[in-house]
Order: C-alpha cells, then sequence, then structure tokens
C-alpha cells in the first residue's frame, strides 16, 4: 500500500447522495484534535452522543449543527482514535465538511476499505469478518444478511482457526522430534498426528462438498425456466417477478434471448432466466435462442420445465429430455385441461408435475411453495456448521486438503512436516494470519525446551 504522510483518514461512512443523515467517520491519531478543531469544544466522553456545531477551520463559517462520538483506540471499530459526525445529508454539507476536516493536521481522505483494512492490521477483524461486513452491505435477502452475520460474528473464523491451531499442534509435536533426533518418534506420535491429519481432512472434505451452498447464496440460485414454445414460460417468469420483464405474446418463439430477473423468495436470492422455446426446424436466431437456453439448463443449479396444458396429454419431447432430479415440473394453462384432468395428479418422466395457470392463480401458491422449498434445500445446509462462501477460501481450502494427504503418504518425517506446514500456510490464507509466531508459541508452550 502507497505510504502516505498524513496518517488519519477520513470518509462518507453513509451512501453518497442526499438524505435526512450521513455519517462522516475519521480514523487515527489526529482524529480527536479534528474534531476539538472543526467543533472548537473538547471531545464528549467516549461513546456518547453529544451535539456541536461545525465550522470551517480557517475561515470560521458556520457548515453544519449535529451529533459527535468519540471512540478512543484501541475499543473502536479500527482499533485506532475513531470519530463519527452525524450531520444533515446533502451534497454541500458532507463536501464542506470533508473538505474541512482534511484542512486538519495529519487528515486525509480514506482510500476504499481502508478502515477495515485498518481494523484487519489490528488484530480488530480477521479476512473473513472483513469480507463478512462488504456482504452484509451487499446483502439483498434475509438469508444473505443472515450468512453475512454469522460470518462477521466469526463463525468461519474460528471454524478455520481451530482447523489450524489443530495442525500447528500436530505439527509443532512433530517438529520437536525433528529438532532433538537423538529421540526416536514414539509409534503413538505418528499414529496420533496420522489421525489427527486424517479426521482434519474428512472434515475439511465435508465442508468443501456442500454443493457450494454458502457461494450460491451470496450469488443468488441459478434458476432456468425452460419448455416448448407458447407454454407460458414468460408469462410464469413475469408473474413470479411481479412485472413484464420478457414480451408474451401467442406466437410461438417469442423469446429469444435468455431474460433474467432478481428475485427473493421467501428471503433466498434467485437469479431466474427465461429462456427460448425448445423446437426444430427454426430460423438462425431462433436457434442460436435456443442453444442459450439449453446452455442456461445445463449450467442451472435449478430447472423449472413448464410444459402447455392446452396440448395435454401430448408432452414436448425436448423438454421432457431434459427434466432430472433439480427439476420442478410445472404444467401450465391449468384453465384449459379437461375438467378431468384437474384432479390427477401427473407425472413427468418420473417427477410430479404440479397443475398451474398463471392466468387463474391456479395452483400458484402451492407452485410458489414447492419451488421455495427447493430454493431452501439448495442453500441452507442440515445442522448449524458455517457455508463456505467464497471460491478465495474453498481454493485455500482445497490446497490444504491436498496438502493434508499428500503428508499421509510422506516417506520421511521431515517431508510430512513439511506438507503440513504448507497446510498451515494455506488455511492461514483464509484468515489472513500467516505467522511462524504462532508456531513457536505453541513449540514453547508444550514443550518447554531448555528447562
Ligand atoms: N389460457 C392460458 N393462456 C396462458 C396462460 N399462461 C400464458 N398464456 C398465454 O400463452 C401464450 C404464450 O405465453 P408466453 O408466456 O409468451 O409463452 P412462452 O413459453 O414464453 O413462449 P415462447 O417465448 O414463444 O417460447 C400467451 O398468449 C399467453 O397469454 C395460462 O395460464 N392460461
Ligand atoms: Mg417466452
Amino acid at each position: 500500500m502507497m505510504q502516505y504522510s498524513r496518517n488519519t483518514i477520513v470518509a462518507l461512512a453513509s451512501a453518497a447522495g442526499r438524505g435526512g443523515v450521513a455519517v462522516l467517520r475519521l480514523s487515527g491519531a489526529g482524529a480527536a484534535a479534528a474534531l476539538e478543531k472543526i467543533t472548537g469544544k473538547s471531545c464528549p466522553a467516549p461513546r456518547y452522543a453529544a451535539r456541536r456545531r461545525f465550522y470551517h477551520p480557517q475561515d470560521g463559517g458556520l457548515l453544519d449543527d449535529g451529533l459527535v462520538l468519540w471512540f478512543p483506540g484501541p475499543a473502536s471499530f479500527t482499533g485506532e482514535d475513531v470519530v463519527e459526525l452525524h450531520c444533515h445529508g446533502g451534497r454541500a454539507v458532507t463536501d464542506s465538511l470533508l473538505a474541512a476536516l482534511c484542512a486538519c493536521d495529519d487528515v486525509r481522505p480514506a482510500d476504499a476499505g481502508e478502515f477495515s483494512r485498518r481494523a484487519f492490521h489490528n488484530g480488530k477483524l480477521d479476512l473473513t469478518q472483513a469480507e463478512a461486513i462488504a456482504d452484509l452491505v451487499d446483502a439483498e435477502t434475509l438469508a444473505q444478511q443472515r450468512q453475512a452475520l454469522r460470518q462477521m460474528d466469526g463463525a468461519l473464523a474460528r471454524l478455520y482457526d481451530g482447523w489450524r491451531h489443530d495442525l500447528i499442534r500436530s505439527l509443532a509435536h512433530l517438529e520437536a522430534y525433528i529438532d532433538f533426533p537423538d529421540e526416536d518418534l514414539p509409534a503413538e506420535v505418528d499414529e496420533g498426528a496420522r489421525a489427527g491429519i486424517r479426521s482434519l481432512l474428512q472434515a475439511m472434505r465435508g465442508h468443501l462438498a456442500d454443493g457450494h451452498r454458502g457461494e450460491r447464496l451470496r450469488d443468488g440460485l441459478a434458476v432456468a425456466v425452460i419448455g416448448p414454445p407458447n407454454a407460458g414460460k414468460s408469462s410464469l417468469t413475469n408473474s413470479l417477478a411481479r412485472r413484464e420483464a420478457a414480451i408474451v405474446s401467442a406466437t410461438a418463439g417469442t423469446t429469444r434471448d435468455v431474460v433474467e430477473v432478481h428475485l427473493d423468495l421467501g428471503g433466498y436470492p434467485v437469479i431466474l432466466a427465461d429462456t427460448a422455446g425448445l423446437r426444430e426446424g427454426s430460423d438462425p436466431i431462433e436457434a442460436e435462442g435456443i442453444r442459450r437456453a439449453r446452455a442456461r439448463a445445463e449450467t442451472a443449479d435449478l430447472k423449472i420445465a413448464v410444459f402447455d396444458g392446452a396440448s395435454w396429454p401430448a408432452l414436448d419431447t425436448h423438454t421432457v429430455n431434459l427434466v432430472d432430479d433439480s427439476t420442478v415440473v410445472v404444467i401450465n394453462k391449468g384453465d384449459c385441461l379437461p375438467a378431468d384432468q384437474h384432479q390427477t395428479c401427473p407425472t413427468v418422466a418420473g417427477r410430479p408435475a404440479q397443475v398451474i395457470s398463471v392466468h387463474s392463480g391456479q395452483g400458484m401458491d402451492a407452485f410458489l411453495s414447492a419451488l421455495t422449498a427447493e430454493v431452501q434445500t439448495r442453500l441452507e445446509g442440515q445442522g448449524s456448521a458455517p457455508a463456505l462462501t467464497r471460491a478465495r477460501h474453498r481454493s485455500a481450502l482445497e490446497d490444504c486438503a491436498d496438502c493434508l494427504s499428500r503428508s499421509l503418504q510422506a516417506p520421511a518425517l521431515e517431508l510430512m512436516a513439511e506438507d503440513l506446514r504448507l497446510a498451515t500456510r494455506a488455511l492461514g490464507r483464509i484468515t489472513g494470519r500467516v505467522d511462524v509466531e504462532d508456531l513457536l508459541d505453541v513449540i514453547f508452550r508444550d514443550f518447554c525446551i531448555g528447562k
């Protein structure tokens, strides 16, 4: 990172633009002095709000009237002295206050993420918690918010640090025997270390094989609406989105491009993709649309196969062939089905099919509940284990697991220790703790060398 001569940072903590109240935040050794300079008064008691007028430090002009808070370090978000100014949320007010603060000694505008970065450097957060703050700010649904809050609370950090601690312990024991080669490695130490590595590896593999639910919950579950032309795929998409996102018409082959809508289904984020109707012998543009539809069906986490009730009991074979375990099957235009068909529970390719009608609303509530349940099982795991939320964590964990399984095959103690060291480092990359001091601490605490 760039080195600056001024080390107290200031930034708008609330969103840019007009609002009732805006929050400016300062962090660094000069925060209190800057506050005193622009208010002409001393800092209030720590963590108590006080009302102050704000003046420009050079010309003395009144800028605003608001609240201030003073969080002396290290008991602050960044671990440094922090000051918050709650002012009126207008462009001129916030701009002039920022300029006034930057005119104070040692104060400069913050870089992107610099507050969290300082919090990390001062040991207030690990990297997963810093990432969780970003996720919480980006969360659009309740389930995303819950996941981010859990991670911010340190659920992932505790899991990964716990594993790392176990590894460091095993490593420390091995290192001790490597450093003192006169002593033979007792069989129980060797077997104990191996058993520990095996159980860690198993826990890690279980965590990795979670169907990417945490990452999906961050990004949204990909759901593709597929089916023959004119079945009502776009009508269903619009009904779920509660807006006219896709064109609906009685002409078969209306939808060509993939039309994406973002939904909040019972608190879970979904990216719903309406696609072109599947059929043969169409013009080149439609053929490209169908190719895209098939590609979407292939990569989707979940499919909704929509059949046309008006042609019941004939079923489009292109669509039937795509029905699998990850497909919710619906027969639309239930209003066009013969009355005697309403009572039966049809199946398509071995999956139960729900009869709905986007027009009349028939079966729509039951369909929505079934769809939400399908989404929920894909995003919510069993039990209370926190989910893996980022590709960055996944790749570090995969590296770690590779090192661990290699360590079990290692022909010599030194090589096993080296693999464990690499595994520890890979885990440390996730939380940002990559430090050999930890290893030394454990060695000295557990072995009392030199006693
Ligand atoms: N009777 C009846 N008609 C429906 C229903 N849902 C949709 N339709 C009609 O079916 C026609 C086709 O609807 P779309 O939603 O455009 O169908 P699509 O599957 O997207 O068709 P393509 O984009 O051509 O593949 C339109 O005229 C809709 O008004 C329904 O529940 N009942
Ligand atoms: Mg359509």
